[in-house]
């Protein structure tokens, strides 16, 4: 079968776009670990502490293994609530070692809200009713930024947290 020469340019063209457009998705999918956050889990979202992971003294960063942690937050206007410290005040910062395996588990309290660590993997959608959940291992130190990218009132730009990857 004769096939014109433009006709056989375009259908390279088609597939090789198609291959290309597969490769990216696979790079992101299995290399950088980007995946939509899970919304299969449900909860009350006037009646949080009913839920064992956003029990009070269950809120911000727990260790549960040799290398590996459960960060679980409450998201709210406007504020990331990680538990409290031995002094009983909010914590703010959280330090994980490198390398470590971290799940992290929040929901919200009101309305939607983001839950980003800028400069990871770290990106979720938090729902009210719903608990969003993420797996990650804290590859590189340094110093994160934890914060809200859905806009969620006047108080949105205040809603952040620390996140510390430090070298043990
Ligand atoms: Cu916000």
């Amino acid at each position: 079968m004769h096939i014109h020469k433009y006709e056989k340019l375009w259908l390279i063209f088609g597939v090789g776009s198609l291959i290309l457009f597969l490769v990216i998705l696979a790079i992101g999918a299995f290399y950088k670990e980007i995946h939509p956050p899970s919304h299969m889990d449900t909860i009350d979202p006037k009646n949080v502490q009913e839920h064992e992971s956003f029990k009070e003294e269950n809120l911000g960063l727990r260790q549960v293994g040799e290398n590996e942690y459960i960060v679980n937050v409450l998201s709210s206007g406007f504020y990331y609530d990680l538990g409290k410290d031995e002094n009983d005040k909010a914590v703010n910062t959280i330090r994980i070692p490198v390398g470590a395996k971290v799940l992290f588990q929040t929901t919200s309290t009101d309305v939607v809200h983001g839950f980003q660590i800028a400069g990871t993997n770290v990106n979720m959608m938090v729902e009210p009713g719903h608990i969003s959940t993420l797996e990650t291992v804290m590859q590189k130190p340094g110093t994160y930024t934890l914060l809200c990218n859905e806009y969620c009132g006047s108080g949105h730009h205040y809603m952040a947290a620390t996140v510390e990857v430090f070298e043990p």
